[in-house]
């Protein structure tokens, strides 16, 4: 480890400790697959979410850091500094999983922030600036769509009010279930919202495939391609499936598949750089003898360029239209979040750090969205990556190996530390 800034804080980075608590997390809203895998299913502001957030905050407490949420109900976890009126250098990521979701998509980074913590205490260490570690509120937007809503408020992308009226499969408003969590977190310490970071760095595991495919043990995160989320309702007429004639009716599953079919022109890419997904689809009446009167679906269109993400995303609703046949339909845009550079100081931190500790690193674009991505116009950002077992996540099956996990929280204190200033 030459070169490492504070070699006795790096090293007391424990990987059993990380995995353990990974583990435990792992618990909380786990499940089990046929094939065997383990799956995590924790929506944000629900009690499981509560659940995971108690425990992060025991551990935190025991090593001596402070706790405190915002009105988002992002959780801070502080780490004082030598001059607490410094702008604290932040990390973190989230502890919401998608419904079928991984044991380690977003709760590492946490953890990973957290044992930086766990270091600094060991080693007695009290860095320049403050270190704060967060834990994102709605980042994944698998409960409320869009995600990343705690990072968005915290930012000031948008006012927290525009997501009061989103509403979750069983109704509840997301403002409700944010008042409801903050009640019950009512014990906790507050703090205002939003500050500009000395430096935003967020760990994650890849979520691809590339890291493994070439033997690296990190990523240098350069950016984050731009992501456009959008809902289409196609309305029709229910009708009786066994009387009413296909030429009079208004079939909202067939026109449904005709705009799908010809956004599959729209979006097609021979260079099979372009996202476009069709996650969700949900017909009414849905019953098997009834003509659909209404089918909704969902669009996540990503490209690292702009200029390719602003017009495609922006034909979708001309396209639209052009498909029907018999129903109308309208287009709403949920979420957007255009590609992110991060810029050369953090990552240069990065880099650094993995050469410092003997790390192999290259430098990747993320193709996931993360909630750093609305931290970058904001302060100097930039991510970590470890790698994942094929690559997989949103899966049960999302896997990475104690060691990676090590690496990637000790390259993220060596990165904290150059950035905070040294002990
Ligand atoms: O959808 C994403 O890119 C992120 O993993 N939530
Ligand atoms: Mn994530
Ligand atoms: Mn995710």
């Amino acid at each position: 480890m030459d070169g490492v800034t504070a070699p006795n804080v790096v090293a007391a980075v424990s990987e059993s400790r990380l995995w353990d608590r990974l583990m435990a997390m792992a618990r909380i809203g786990g499940f089990a697959t046929p094939e065997g895998d383990q799956g995590v299913n924790r929506p944000c502001l629900s009690a499981l979410d509560r659940e995971a957030r108690r425990l992060l905050i025991g551990w935190a407490e025991a090593a001596g850091a402070s706790v405190s949420v915002d009105p988002a109900a992002n959780l801070f976890l502080r780490w004082e500094g030598a001059d607490p009126s410094l702008a604290p250098v932040l990390t973190g990521s989230h502890m919401d999983s998608q419904p079928q979701g991984g044991r380690f998509d977003g709760i590492y980074g946490v953890l990973a922030g957290l044992e930086v913590i766990e270091a600094l205490a060991a080693s007695g260490a009290r860095p320049h600036r403050p270190v704060e570690v967060v834990a994102w509120t709605n980042e994944e937007g698998g409960r409320f769509a869009p995600g990343c809503t705690g990072s968005m408020s915290f930012t000031g992308f948008k006012p927290m009010s525009a997501f009061d009226g989103i509403v979750d499969a069983d109704g509840v408003r997301y403002a409700d279930a944010l008042a409801q969590h903050l009640a019950e977190e009512a014990d906790l310490a507050r703090r205002p919202l939003g500050y500009v970071p000395h430096a935003f760095i967020e760990a994650h595991i890849e979520q691809g495939p590339r890291l493994e495919a070439e033997g690296q043990d990190v990523a240098v995160v350069t950016g984050i391609q731009g992501s456009r989320w959008f809902t289409v309702t196609v309305e029709g007429r229910t009708d009786h499936a066994g009387t009413a004639p296909l030429s009079l009716r208004k079939d909202a599953v067939q026109d449904a598949l005709r705009a799908i079919t010809a956004l599959n022109v729209l979006m097609h890419d021979p260079s099979d750089v372009l996202r476009f997904t069709v996650g969700s689809v949900t017909v009414e009446p849905g019953t098997s003898n009834s003509v659909a009167r209404r089918v909704v679906f969902t669009i996540d269109l990503r490209h690292p360029d702009e200029g390719v993400l602003r017009p495609r995303g922006d034909a979708i609703p001309g396209v639209v239209q052009a498909a029907l046949r018999t129903c109308t339909a309208r287009v709403h845009e949920r979420f957007t979040a255009w590609p992110a550079d991060f810029g050369p100081t953090v990552p240069e931190a990065v880099a650094r750090a993995a050469a410092a500790l003997g790390l192999k690193a290259i430098r990747l674009p993320s193709g996931a969205f993360h909630d750093a991505q609305f931290l970058a116009p904001v302060c100097p950002t930039g991510m970590i990556f470890i790698p994942c077992r094929n690559g997989v996540s949103h899966h049960p099956g999302e896997y990475a190996e104690p060691a990676q996990c090590a690496n990637g929280a000790r390259v993220l204190t060596e990165a904290i530390i150059k950035l905070a200033g040294r002990p």
